[in-house]
């Protein structure tokens, strides 16, 4: 597969509200956007260093994959995104190799991105994305 660069690291904290303001107090940076993504049980503040962005993401459900991270883990770095030229040649690249996909097909994220998630497992540890922007 062809990734690009880093499109985005996943942060998961309790509250949105309280982590933008570090984001923008302390590091200087803009929150450009906040959305819901209801599929996902979560809300996400985005905000852009070069190509990449910071994704917060707040748990909006009990038992919701964000939730559920934190109970276990806390706050803290929840999922590393990679941009990839063709989404559907890596998930098939990827099956091939064999790896533990938790979307055998591409869906929608936030910001309209086709996304599939890898599974941590299959990772070392680290729960991974491949995304497009189409
Ligand atoms: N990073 C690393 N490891 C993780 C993890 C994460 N984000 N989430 C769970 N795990 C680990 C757990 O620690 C656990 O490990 P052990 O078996 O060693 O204890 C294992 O994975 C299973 O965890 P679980 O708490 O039982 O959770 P589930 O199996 O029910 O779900 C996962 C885990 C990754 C399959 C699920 O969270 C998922 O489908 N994630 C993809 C979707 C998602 O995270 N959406 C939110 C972000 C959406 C967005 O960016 O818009």
């Amino acid at each position: 597969m062809q990734v690009t660069h880093i499109e985005h690291i996943g942060i998961a904290v309790k509250s949105l509200e309280d982590s933008i303001k570090f984001y923008e107090e302390v590091l200087g940076l803009k929150c450009y956007s906040i959305e819901e993504v209801k599929d996902q049980k979560v809300r996400t503040a985005f905000f852009l260093i070069g190509k990449t962005k910071i994704e917060l993401l707040e748990s909006t459900e009990e038992g919701g994959p964000v939730d559920k991270f934190i109970e276990k883990k806390g706050e803290g770095i929840h999922h590393l995104a990679f941009a990839v030229d063709d989404l559907k040649k890596a998930l098939m690249e990827a099956e091939e190799k064999g790896v533990q996909l938790i979307d055998n097909r591409p869906r929608k994220g936030a910001e309209g991105l086709d996304i599939v998630f890898i599974h941590p497992k299959s990772a070392f540890g680290v729960l991974t994305e491949l995304c497009e922007k189409k």
